[in-house]
């Protein structure tokens, strides 16, 4: 199956359904990546600062909290690596400190794994790093073949954009590779006020609308829909129980055409779509989240603010 038949396939299944959905796994093409960095420099999106400061003030720390010795080699394995920025401080101190490691960053796409390595070896001519490109799991069964000790690395409250049930699976499969004592890193956006929160999905000067709006953009160039942009706005919903959701809503009535699918699709005034979820937590819902996994809460390292937390969980 071809990576276009899977998004026609999915815009037809999402805006055939009675709540309209489109997964948010769609955001990121070229333009939509952009987006995301310029979002995470956003005043708003307090996320990204929060765990930078984690990593930034308590790198030591958590390194401890592996529970590594020093000349026993290990694999340090960041899932869906981003830019590194924050990843920086961690490799950092494990070089000054001599530690025996390798850094394999996995993304999905090779151009991200380009410009972070890049930026890496240039920054830290000592480290050893081995970028794997691929999805999470099929990159993951080949990596966990090797008999080495691993860390995993699962930052930027990625897990966040997964309803419960299928976080629930990842972190269970995850589990079933890892050895005792190995531990997965996991950090979380922590649940708190609205006013804090709202403000990060809908930001002063628009990217994030855009960042949202880019879906219906990439549906009319690729799909040949006619999707009238002005016709719909971005609209950011946050309940206190920690579900931040992200919708397109649908001015009017209207009628939209998908060209590759020869299909027209029904809009009525207010109408949704829902194009994201991501979910903030606490220790209770991650350790719902853990049950059955093997997994257990051994560490935590929060900001100043509270905001944000960087979990250790041991097997
Ligand atoms: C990638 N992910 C953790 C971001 C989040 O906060 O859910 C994506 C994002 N969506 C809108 N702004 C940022």
């Amino acid at each position: 199956m071809t990576k276009e038949n899977t998004f026609l396939e999915d815009i037809d299944l999402g805006l055939s359904s009675e709540k309209k959905f489109i997964s948010s796994h769609f955001f990121y093409d070229k333009i939509g990546d952009e987006l995301f960095q310029k979002i995470m420099e956003l005043p708003e999106y307090y996320l990204t600062n929060c765990e930078l400061e984690i990593f930034r003030d308590q790198s030591e720390s958590i390194i401890s909290s592996f529970d590594i010795i020093k000349d026993q080699e290990f694999e340090l394995i960041e899932l869906g690596a981003g830019d590194g920025k924050k990843t920086q401080y961690l490799l950092d101190n494990l070089l000054k400190n001599g530690y025996n490691f390798k850094y394999i960053p996995v993304d999905i796409s090779q151009n991200s794994l380009d410009v972070i390595s890049d930026r890496l070896v240039n920054l830290f001519p000592y480290l050893t790093l081995e970028a794997k490109q691929g999805e999470y799991f099929t990159v993951l069964d080949e990596l966990f073949s090797s008999e080495k000790p691993k860390v995993i690395l699962f930052i930027g409250s990625n897990l966040g954009n997964l309803n419960d049930e299928v976080a629930h699976d990842f972190l269970n499969k995850l589990a079933t590779h890892l050895k005792p004592n190995e531990k997965l890193l996991l950090g979380l956006d922590l649940i708190k006020s609205r006013e804090i929160v709202l403000p990060a999905y809908n930001d002063a000067q628009g990217v994030t609308r855009e960042f949202n709006m880019n879906l219906l953009k990439r549906i009319n160039e690729d799909l040949g829909a006619n999707f009238i942009l002005e016709n719909f706005k971005h609209q950011p919903e946050y309940t206190e129980e920690g579900f931040a959701k992200s919708y397109l809503v649908s001015k009017i009535k209207q009628e939209v055409y998908v060209k590759d699918l020869d299909k027209t699709f029904e809009f009525d005034e207010n109408e949704k779509i829902h194009t994201e979820i991501s979910r903030k937590y606490n220790d209770e819902i991650l350790n719902d989240l853990l049950k059955n996994s093997s997994l257990e809460i051994s560490d935590k390292f929060l900001d100043s603010k509270n905001y944000f937390a960087d979990y250790i969980l041991t097997k």
